[in-house]
């Protein structure tokens, strides 16, 4: 890997002098920043993200899918709802042995974090003891924990606190005026529950959404809007391109002009300068330039490995490749 410069990210709870965080977008405000003139929104994108985080420098994360398919929810956009046409066989939750040895080949590989993805609905109490056995087997290698389990309460926010995890995936997924096209069968006040479940149990927030489900910009600007008013920010933000998967009611979304997702990006840098912005699912079907273009535009986060859950991720040596071509190099830990 090329050489980084020594600039150090600041820790997400931190303000940069001068640049305290806002935590009252509107959306409003949001869409006029979408609709910048392109240089000048980058040009404002990259300012902030200098001030918060060495621009050469991005963080990874692998992930695994610890219990696959057969899930009760209906969202739209996923393969793993037992609901849609051509679903993924359901599979039963891996023994902890597995996931620990895949940990520590992603750890080989060069991962900081490792995320666990379970198809629930919510936790079982005692599924979430065997997660909590993952989480720690993870920990011991010395990677960050990241587990999304879908809606959990307060008490298993705690237990997962206890097991000492670091992040709680949980995406608001789109605006919550769009929500309802895309899943009926949770609201997205459920969403915003667990949300404060995990923030009030002291675990890091990992939350974000999907691009390209259909939605209008205002939905991308309200998206934003809700992650950036949240009172915290959360600390990882996935922006993830649609994964459009035969089968799924999206599987015919339109596609996403790649400089329209490069705003959403950089809008996400504006809004949440400390937060590491993730260029998560869609890197497969991107060419390296728009992935460039999004780490120009403040990404400094990717998933990293050839799958994500259940589709396919660009293979490490590419990932490689772009990052050495760009003279950029990788963080062992984000925190
Ligand atoms: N069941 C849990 C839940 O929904 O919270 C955890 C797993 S779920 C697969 C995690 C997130 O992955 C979703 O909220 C969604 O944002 C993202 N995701 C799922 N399928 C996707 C797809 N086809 N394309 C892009 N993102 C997707
Ligand atoms: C997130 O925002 N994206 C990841 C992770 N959080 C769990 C999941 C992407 C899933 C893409 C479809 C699949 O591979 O099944
Ligand atoms: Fe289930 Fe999560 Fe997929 Fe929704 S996104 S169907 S909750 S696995």
């Amino acid at each position: 890997m090329a050489d980084g410069s020594s600039l150090s990210a600041l820790s997400p709870s931190q303000t940069h002098a001068g640049t305290p965080l806002r935590h009252d977008w509107t959306r409003q405000e949001v869409e006029t920043l979408l609709n910048l003139p392109f240089p000048e929104l980058l040009y404002r994108a990259q300012t902030l993200h200098r001030q918060f985080f060495d621009p050469t420098e991005i963080q990874i994360s692998t992930l695994l899918s610890i219990k696959t398919g057969g899930c009760p929810e209906d969202c739209a956009y996923c393969p793993q709802s037992s609901r849609h046409e051509e679903r993924i066989k359901a599979e039963k939750l891996m023994a902890v042995d597995g996931v620990i040895a895949e940990a520590k080949r992603a750890k080989e590989a060069g991962a900081a974090r490792f995320c666990m993805g379970a198809a629930w609905r919510s936790p079982k109490d005692h599924d979430l003891e065997t997660v909590c056995s993952m989480i720690e087997g993870v920990k011991a290698l010395g990677l960050e924990t990241c587990v999304t389990l879908g809606m959990l309460d307060d008490r298993q926010a705690h237990r997962l606190k206890d097991a000492g995890l670091d992040y709680y995936n949980h995406n608001i997924d789109t605006s919550p005026e769009f929500y309802g096209e895309i899943i009926s069968t949770r609201t997205y006040q459920d969403r915003l529950d667990t949300l404060s479940n995990v923030r009030d149990a002291g675990i890091n927030v990992c939350c974000g959404g999907i691009v390209g489900m259909g939605e209008g910009e205002s939905d991308r600007a309200g998206m934003i809007a809700s992650l950036a008013s949240m009172p915290k920010h959360p600390e990882s933000v996935p922006i993830n391109l649609l994964v459009k998967v035969a089968g799924t009611p999206l599987q015919t979304a339109e596609e996403v002009d790649p400089i329209d997702f490069v705003r959403v990006i950089a809008v996400a840098r504006i809004t949440m300068p400390a937060s590491h912005v993730r260029l998560a699912a869609g890197r497969e079907n991107m060419t390296d330039e728009a992935q460039t273009l999004c780490f120009l535009a403040g990404a400094n986060s990717i998933f990293y490995g050839e799958r994500l859950l259940t589709t396919p991720n660009p293979a490490a040596t590419r990932d490689r490749q772009l990052l050495d071509r760009l003279g950029m190099n990788t963080t062992v830990s984000a925190k």
